[in-house]
């Protein structure tokens, strides 16, 4: 007589078999990984277990409480379905089955509002949760995405060493590691999307503003990106923006950028990333003409009503066409660093908000691999942070402010002739304003402040001497005391 032995449990559970799900659960098995599969609608589960079985160990499952049986405690269960209602949807479904201890792990791109208050109601049910940022769409999630999770650090402990196995690796080093407290993946890795926003406008308005000026074909353009790509703007984006460029649409014979309708769209981490800022009185400059620059091409009513509208007359003459573009290339670079510096600004205002303790080094650690915005010069960036942990602006760093001092005078070129010549340069423009504008001596907000005091007397405070005063506008226009 046989005993029948019992399977043996998964190590790790996966809800959501679409694309970032299926390939997530498909690099844990790769990994050694017992991985349990779950999808709502069953057949898709069966579809990768069909598809894929060769990869690995899978437990799949057509019922929740068969797929949460199938787990070894404590279970952790990593979501990666649609974010908003779905995730709560999962969640709801999910919590009943679960027991103290066990760890619920969001994959997706959920809001980090969201994430707080999901932490929290977890934790009152003895159940922890980690919002975990992943990035590196399909592929990523296949080979190594970067992952920031957030969520209690004792939850890190039994989990952090699977998801540090599957992350990418650069130099051997993984690229995940604990964010911070509970909504703190979530937020970095919004913020990391409104990066890529600005990355993306700023690679645009270069790649523009060579073809406005030198009248080059988009093959020439991609010989220009590869050759940047081999110096300090060496990252993925530029990488296949050479790609993007040299490619041929096979139905009309043209460069493809050339037939593709010119209106970005957004699935909406951009805006998040904008209003957040703005909900904490961070300047981020470069994300927010990122993401209205993607609004206007997208305002096609304006467009078409603006059509006609003056603009310049005549055309757009470069003497030396190797310096103009030397100039684009440090424009871009300054522009990225500024982009780059407000981010992580953003990032240390809400880790000071919300006590989320982030190390900033870390994080441009995590993002050198299997993220859309790995470059080389995020090393550049964690030295900085190294060196100084507590640094208030990155373009501050010695060597961020030799390189961007090294760009200045051609950022200057290339704004002033994108300005002159009728081509938006919004991404480049304000990144050079923003720089400027910390530069400077006096700014005129005191005027502004003078006019706020005029018109609701809001007060304003002296140069010369402590205290809070208001001129009597209205009166005799003598100051008093407030
Ligand atoms: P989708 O975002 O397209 O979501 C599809 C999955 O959600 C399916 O498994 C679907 O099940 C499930 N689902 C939905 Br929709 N409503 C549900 C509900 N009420 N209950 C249970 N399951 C439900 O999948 P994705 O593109 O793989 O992305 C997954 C997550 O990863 C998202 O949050 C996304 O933002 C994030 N992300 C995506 C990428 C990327 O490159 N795609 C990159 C980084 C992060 P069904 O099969 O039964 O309909």
């Amino acid at each position: 007589m046989t005993t029948q032995q019992p399977a043996p449990l998964a190590q790790i559970g996966v809800v959501g078999m679409a694309v970032m799900g299926s390939n997530l659960a498909r690099n844990f098995a790769r990994h050694g990984y017992r991985v349990a599969l779950y999808n709502r609608t069953a057949a898709k589960t069966d579809e990768v277990v069909a598809a894929h079985g060769d990869d690995g160990e899978f437990v799949p499952a057509h019922e929740l409480a068969a797929f949460v049986a199938s787990l070894e405690r404590p279970r952790r269960v990593v979501i990666m379905v649609k974010a908003g209602g779905p995730t709560d949807a999962v969640i709801d479904e999910l919590v009943p089955l679960l027991e103290d201890g066990d760890i619920v792990v969001d994959g997706g791109n959920s809001h980090f509002p969201d994430t707080i208050r999901r932490e929290a109601a977890l934790r009152e049910k003895g159940l922890h949760f980690v919002g975990a940022g992943i990035s590196g769409g399909e592929e990523g999630a296949l080979n190594g995405p970067s992952i920031m999770p957030g969520g209690p650090a004792e939850s890190y402990a039994a989990l952090g060493p699977m998801l540090e196995e599957i992350s990418a690796h650069v130099d051997g080093v993984p690229c995940c590691t604990h964010v911070g407290p509970d909504g703190a993946g979530h937020f970095v890795k919004m913020v990391h999307n409104g990066i890529e926003y600005a990355d993306m406008q700023l690679i645009g308005e270069a790649y523009d503003l060579m073809r406005h000026a030198l009248g080059a074909a988009p093959a020439e353009l991609a010989q220009v990106f590869a050759t940047w790509n081999q110096g300090d703007l060496d990252s993925f984006l530029i990488e296949i923006t050479a790609e993007v460029l040299a490619q041929t649409d096979a139905a009309t014979g043209k460069a493809l950028v050339d037939v593709i309708v010119d209106q970005a769209g957004q699935k909406g981490t951009g805006r998040w990333t904008v209003q957040a800022a703005l909900d904490l009185g961070v300047p981020v400059t470069g994300i927010a003409e990122a993401t209205f620059a993607r609004a206007v091409s997208s305002s096609v009513p304006q467009r078409e009503a603006a059509k006609d509208l003056p603009g310049h007359a005549g055309t757009w003459e470069v003497a030396d066409a190797d310096a103009f573009v030397e100039d684009v290339r440090k424009a871009l670079y300054a522009s990225k660093v500024v982009a780059y510096s407000q981010g992580f600004d953003q990032i240390a205002a809400a880790s000071a908000e919300h006590g989320w303790d982030i190390d900033r080094g870390a994080m441009a650690r995590i993002w050198r691999g299997g993220c859309i915005i790995r470059a080389k010069f995020l090393d550049r960036i964690t030295e900085a942070y190294e060196r100084t942990p507590d640094l208030p602006l990155l373009i501050a760093d010695a060597y961020f402010a030799e390189a961007v001092a090294d760009g200045v005078a051609a950022w200057r070129r290339v704004v002033s002739a994108a300005a002159l010549n009728g081509v938006p340069a919004p991404a480049f423009a304000s990144s050079l304003a923003y720089y400027d504008a910390l530069r400077a001596d006096r700014l005129p907000a005191a005027l502004i402040q003078a006019q706020r005091d005029f018109f609701g007397a809001h007060t304003y405070q002296r140069t010369d001497k402590p205290g809070t005063y208001h001129t009597l506008w209205s009166g005799d226009r003598s100051e008093t005391q407030a």
